[in-house]
This record gives structure tokens, C-alpha cells and sequence, in this order.
């Protein structure tokens, strides 16, 4: 695929996305993310690509939607397009596990980028954000939902309110990223964790993704009765005898994604 804003490469199953827009510090406009969901979904039904890493440059994970592009928009415009839902939506519905290795800044809807992927590896020089306030808006890609959820209340009313910034250390305290690493080290960590994910099996890992997240959008009772449901049925997959056979053999199991 031929790509303007974005790069993407694939090392052994892992398919990695660089955004390249380093003029704009990776400024998410429409065709950036045009670019980014045709990937992902592309990538989500090769099953050569078994895990997705998305990063940005030393720089800049994206300082935010691209505000020069939005900045004429009126209210109809926005409305009209439904502006970002429907990245907001076809991000969401990737099925395959996305890792966001995320050094330099995340800023407004970089940081709501991030936090739409699985999980955020952040280098030590990460700076996440909701910084919109400043520009007369609030955040529009799932940001005052899903910063909420990740750090609590009160810090992501204050990010939203004030769009101050964190710094990767106290989003890591924050449980924002799952884990912070020198920055000279971000992209084989991330590669790292991508391709020991890929090594797993392609159905297992799908329902495992889809269960955590359920965690967000039901009651505990709810959430624990559809874990329950989803785990005895992985002992109807070939994947499971193999995987607990290999167990008791003493050796690396061989997934079939069956
Ligand atoms: N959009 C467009 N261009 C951007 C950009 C952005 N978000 N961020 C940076 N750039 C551009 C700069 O304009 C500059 O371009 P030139 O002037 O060279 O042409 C270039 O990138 C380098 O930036 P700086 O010169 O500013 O670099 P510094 O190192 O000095 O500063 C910075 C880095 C990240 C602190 C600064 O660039 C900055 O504050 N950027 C803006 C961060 C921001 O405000 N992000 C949030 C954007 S708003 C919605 C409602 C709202 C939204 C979405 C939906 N609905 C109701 C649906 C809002 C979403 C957002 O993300």
C-alpha cells in the first residue's frame, strides 16, 4: 500500500505503523488517519500480521488532531462528518492486539490515539496530554471518557480542565502506560512484547483482547460471567490441548490458531 503520513513495515507476524508527518509532529489529519485505519484493518485480516505496533518519531508519538485542518470547521461541518468517529470506531473494532510504543509527545488527540490502542509502552521522554482547553474545545476522540477510565477522576478532570501535561513517569504511576523504558530501548521493547504476543494463538488472543475490554463496558457480574463463558469455550480449540499438553511435555507449545 502506498502511504503519504504513515510507514508501515512488518518484521517476522509483526506489523509495525510509523506516523510520518514529522513537519506537523505527526499532526493527525483526515488523510493521516485514513492511511492509519486502512493498515490497521488490512492488517487485521492478513493473518500473516499476528501483532500491530504503532509509534511516532523520538519527537513526537502526534501532538493532537491537526488543528490547522479542523480550525475552519463549522459546528455543521463537524456534525455533518461526524468528525473522528469514524476513526474513533474502526480503530476500536480491530480485532488483532495494537501496542502504542510512545515517545516525545502525545498531546490531545495523539494521547487519545494512544489510549486506543491495547496497551502504551512510553519512553522515559513521553508527555502525554488533553491540552484542547487551551484551544477553546474539549477533547473529541474518546478523551474525557478513556483518560478517566485509565487514570481516575480527578487527574484527568485536571488534564482536561488545565491540559496539563504528565510526564511518562507519572503516567506510569498513573496506570496509564503499562511500563516505561530509556528511550533508546522503546522500539525493541515494544517489538519485543508485539512479537512474544504473535507467537500466541490468533483465536485465544482475540477473545482475550475482546474480554478485557468488556471490562469497561458492562458491570463486574456481567464482565465475569462473559470471561467465564469465553474461557470454557477455549477447551473446545485445538490451541488449548496443545497448549497444555506442551505444558506437562516440558516444551514450546505449537499453536495452530485452531
Ligand atoms: N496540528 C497542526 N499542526 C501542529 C500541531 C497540531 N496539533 N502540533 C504541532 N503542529 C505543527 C506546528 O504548527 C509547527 O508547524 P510550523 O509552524 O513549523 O509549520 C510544527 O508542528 C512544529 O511545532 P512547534 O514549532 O509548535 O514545536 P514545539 O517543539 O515548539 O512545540 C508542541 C511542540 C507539541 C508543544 C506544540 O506544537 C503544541 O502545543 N502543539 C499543539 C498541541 C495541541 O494543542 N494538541 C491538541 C490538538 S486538538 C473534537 C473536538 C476537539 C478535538 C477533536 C475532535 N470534536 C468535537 C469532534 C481536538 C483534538 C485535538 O487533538
Amino acid at each position: 500500500m502506498n502511504h503519504l503520513n504513515i510507514v508501515a513495515t512488518t518484521e517476522g507476524a509483526v506489523g509495525l505503523i510509523t506516523l510520518n508527518r514529522p513537519k506537523a509532529l505527526n499532526a493527525l489529519n483526515a488523510e493521516l488517519l485514513g492511511e492509519l485505519v486502512t493498515q490497521l484493518e488490512a492488517w487485521d485480516r492478513d493473518d500473516t500480521v499476528r501483532c500491530i505496533v504503532l509509534t511516532g518519531s523520538e519527537r513526537a508519538f502526534a501532538a493532537g488532531a491537526d488543528i490547522k485542518e479542523m480550525q475552519p470547521l463549522s459546528y455543521a461541518d463537524t456534525f455533518r462528518k461526524n468528525l473522528f468517529a469514524d476513526a474513533n470506531d474502526r480503530i476500536s473494532a480491530i480485532r488483532k492486539p495494537i501496542i502504542a510504543a510512545v515517545a516525545g509527545w502525545a498531546l490531545g488527540g495523539g494521547c487519545e490515539l494512544a489510549m486506543l490502542c491495547d496497551f502504551i509502552i512510553a519512553a522515559d521522554t513521553a508527555k502525554f496530554g488533553q491540552p484542547e482547553i487551551n484551544l477553546g474545545v474539549m477533547p473529541g476522540i474518546g478523551g474525557t471518557q478513556r483518560l478517566t477510565r485509565f487514570v481516575g477522576k480527578s487527574k484527568a478532570m485536571e488534564m482536561c480542565l488545565t491540559g496539563r501535561n504528565m510526564d511518562a513517569a507519572e503516567a506510569e504511576r498513573a496506570g496509564l502506560v503499562s511500563r516505561v523504558v530509556p528511550a533508546a530501548e522503546l522500539m525493541a521493547e515494544a517489538m519485543k512484547a508485539a512479537a512474544k504476543i504473535a507467537e500466541q494463538s490468533l483465536p485465544i488472543v482475540a477473545m482475550t483482547k475482546e474480554t478485557v475490554n468488556r471490562a469497561y463496558e458492562t458491570t463486574l457480574a456481567e464482565g465475569v460471567r462473559f470471561e467465564r463463558r469465553l474461557f470454557h469455550a477455549m477447551f473446545a480449540t485445538a490451541d488449548q490441548k496443545e497448549g497444555m499438553a506442551a505444558f506437562g511435555e516440558k516444551r514450546k507449545a505449537n499453536f495452530t490458531d485452531r
